[in-house]
């Protein structure tokens, strides 16, 4: 595929390198901190937005998964009820909960798509600039497929959202607020009732919001998960550890051996980044290292995604 100038538009170059990935500080799903090799390429500044994602609509007529009523065949233990197109929104809670139960906090809500991320009733106008949610991992590739560009591998997202620093917490450094300063969207306040908007919002925000990373990236950090091309593994693999050089480019392509893990029916593919809902008392995970595996299909109000082009520079740059 040759790269052209106007697929590079609002995307930034990272250029090739060797970073520490994974962290030994905060989940097992993030060990063991091993080397990774990865070469250049361009990734979007920003999470792809609302109006972003209706411009590739309007040209040609996707419909996404949530739009899409479920296949009995795939949900054979489902409600009958539920099988109807619609995605999962969260509901604040009127009070503390049972954290360990996220239905609680989660519902299907048939109708809920990324024009109506908060079910019907919601809508996108004003909101051209956040990013685009409600997007299961198939219509992240549509979209992608149509700019001419691919999804992340976890390696290289990471890498970018790292920004040059050599094994910080965050994506800007080891301090979550320096100098009291907002660096990204996430949850304060008590998860999931109490929500204090110390950042300025309670859903997600317009895209560039909050100050870019080292290398010019915006919300690499909370606002919204994204989508990349890895399956997810319980932890990094093993043989990335043993290994004597650093792994290039390493992407795991394939499901691993011994199935998607409890209670999964799908294949589940790696999401970074956390979200406007990440709490340091739930899920302290608006860090580069973090990771959770996600259901293909699965299409919620805090999950978009970004793209990347690999290659070399196109003459002249
Ligand atoms: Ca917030």
């Amino acid at each position: 595929m040759s790269t052209t100038r106007q697929q590079l538009r609002h995307m930034r170059r990272i250029p090739g390198g060797t970073f520490w990935m994974g962290s030994a500080d905060f989940y097992p799903e993030e060990r063991p901190v091993h080397r990774v090799a990865v070469d250049g390429f361009w990734v979007d500044e920003h999470p792809v937005t609302v109006a972003e994602y209706a411009r590739f609509v309007t040209a040609t007529g996707y419909v996404t998964v949530a739009e899409r009523a479920p296949d009995p065949v795939s949900y054979p233990d489902a409600d009958p009820a539920l099988l109807v197109p619609g995605s999962l929104v969260f509901r604040r809670t009127a009070g503390p909960v049972d954290l360990r139960d996220y239905r609680n906090w989660w519902a299907y809500v048939p109708g809920a798509d990324w024009r109506h991320p908060g079910g019907p009733g919601s809508h996108c106008r004003g909101r051209e600039r956040h990013p685009v949610t409600q997007v299961a991992y198939a219509d992240a590739q549509a979209y992608a497929a149509w700019a001419g560009k691919e999804l992340p591998t976890e390696a290289e997202w990471e890498y970018a959202a790292r920004g040059g620093l050599d094994r910080a917490v965050f994506a800007w450094g080891d301090e979550f607020a320096p100098g009291g300063r907002m660096m990204a969207n996430t949850w304060h306040g008590q998860f999931p009732w109490q929500n204090l908007r110390t950042d300025g919002y309670e859903g997600t925000s317009p895209v560039g919001s909050y100050p870019a990373n080292g290398y010019g990236l915006f919300d690499m950090t909370g606002n919204v998960w994204e989508w990349t091309c890895d399956h997810f593994t319980p932890r990094h693999p093993r043989a990335a550890q043993d290994a004597c050089c650093a792994p290039r480019n390493p992407h795991v392509d394939t499901p691993p051996a011994g199935g998607t893990g409890p209670g999964s029916r799908l294949p589940r593919r790696v999401i970074k980044g956390g979200s406007h809902l990440c709490a340091p008392s739930y899920c302290l995970r608006y860090r580069p290292a973090a990771r959770q595996g996600e259901e293909t299909d699965t299409a919620t109000c805090h999950l978009g995604f970004r793209c990347v082009v690999r290659g070399t520079p196109p003459a002249g740059r």
